[in-house]
């Protein structure tokens, strides 16, 4: 078993319910929540002309490899009907790999930790409310002091 930590957000639809229909697929798919931050309402980040995100982390446990565990993922945000038309714009239902336990890797589709996590308010928050203590493996720097920054 791995300790993973997934990042959730949404801001188009019924956001709450989007989220917690995302958790219960999440759940259903060999992925075991351990814990959960609250969900907080955030302003767009990259993108400002859009609206208002719900935003959330979990930290989970899992015996899927990063591939699989990617494909999972993927495979829920289109269940969801997740359509995408602009980058970093609106989206029903997002679900990012933050961390997989302390390995980093960089592929064409996937980079562990998450490339942006560090500089995004909407994640370091909530994380920092179930993971304070969790060190960024590249950063070699706990998710207190990233917040903190
Ligand atoms: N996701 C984005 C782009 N901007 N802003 C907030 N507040 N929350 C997000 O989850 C978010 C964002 C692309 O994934
Ligand atoms: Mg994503
Ligand atoms: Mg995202």
């Amino acid at each position: 078993m791995k300790t993973i930590y997934l990042g959730l957000g949404s801001n188009i639809g019924d956001r709450r319910a989007l989220l917690e229909d995302a958790l219960q697929r999440i759940a259903a798919s060999g992925i075991t929540i351990t814990k959960r931050s609250t969900i907080v309402e955030t302003e767009p980040a990259y993108v400002l002309d859009q609206p208002r995100f719900l935003n959330m982390v979990i930290e989970a446990q899992t015996t899927l490899m990063p591939r699989a565990l990617l494909q999972t993922l993927q495979r829920i945000e289109r269940e969801m009907g997740r359509r995408i038309i602009v980058d970093k714009g609106p989206r029903s239902i997002d679900i990012d790999i933050l961390f997989y336990s302390d390995i980093i890797m960089r592929t064409k589709d996937l980079t562990i930790p998450h490339a942006l996590l560090h500089e995004r308010r909407f994640v370091l928050e909530p994380l920092n409310e179930i993971a304070p203590q969790l060190v960024h493996p590249v950063l070699r720097k706990t998710v207190a002091e990233l917040c903190a920054l």
